[in-house]
């Protein structure tokens, strides 16, 4: 785990070839420019995963593929759901895009592009905000195991996950991750029907828990097993989106 003042190309590297967990740049994001999009989050209706699959519940303003694949495939009503995240996001009024101020910081030093990723000559969506205030069960994310065949039109050959921390509660919602990435074995530790699995999968392995800062950006290598844990006093909301290294050397990002 690495603490950086900017997402320079070597931390992205050496996140993409797993020499390190996890890169936090703490106050990437102006506190006053986290205040406004919070603030025009704050009255908007968040809307929650999937009940089934994601328990206990998480809140979310925009969309996930993740609650619209079928058969190893993205699904149909996918497409529609994005163009209706595009305007959700368009109708609070900010006088810029998160999302493309997250990928410019991302891109600030990175030789390639950092662009949203295309499926079909389709753009996916651009991310989500989220709220985790009951925490995120111990899970993986890679979009290779979930996905049969390439997720966007370029394939990639890395993955990582990207947050920007707007609010974070009085105590708990840290965040942990884990050394450890998902085997066959593993799947004896799944919880019914969730994207989850219980914290015996992880054993006494090595982990970092980071307590996220208002302002801060954390990316990380999301085959490590990794949770967030529960908040008390004050919701827990982050600008969130998955990132790849494409065989063309640029960064694509889906929601
Ligand atoms: O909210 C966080 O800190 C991490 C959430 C998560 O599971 C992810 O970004 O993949
Ligand atoms: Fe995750």
């Amino acid at each position: 785990m690495a603490t950086a003042s900017a997402f320079t190309r070597e931390r992205i590297a050496d996140l993409a070839a797993g020499r390190s967990a996890a890169v936090r740049v703490p106050g990437v994001m102006p506190a006053a420019r986290c205040a406004e999009i919070l603030h025009a989050l704050e009255s908007s209706r968040f809307e929650a995963y999937g009940r089934q699959r994601v328990h206990p519940p998480v809140m979310r303003f925009g969309v996930g593929v993740s609650d619209h694949r079928a058969n190893g495939a993205i699904a149909d009503s996918y497409w529609p759901s994005v163009e209706a995240g595009r305007q959700a996001w368009q109708d609070l009024g900010l006088s810029y895009d998160p999302f493309a101020l997250c990928r410019e910081l991302l891109g600030a030093d990175w030789p390639g592009t950092v662009a949203v990723g295309t499926n079909g000559g389709r753009e996916l969506a651009s991310g989500v905000a989220r709220e985790p205030n009951y925490g995120f069960q111990v899970h993986f994310d890679e979009a290779l195991r979930e996905f049969q065949g390439d997720l966007l039109d370029s394939p990639l050959v890395a993955q990582f996950a990207f947050n920007l921390y707007l609010s974070v509660p009085k105590s708990g919602g840290e965040t942990v991750i884990w050394r450890h990435r998902w085997s066959p074995a593993d799947e004896a530790h799944r919880l019914p029907q969730s994207y989850g699995y219980a914290e015996s999968v992880v054993g006494d392995v090595e982990s970092v828990e980071i307590r996220p800062t208002v302002g801060e950006a954390l990316l990380l290598d999301p085959r490590n097993f990794h949770a967030v844990r529960p908040s008390e006093g004050g919701r827990r909301i982050a600008l969130g989106f998955s990132m790849g290294l494409s065989i063309t050397g640029d960064l694509l990002t889906w929601g």
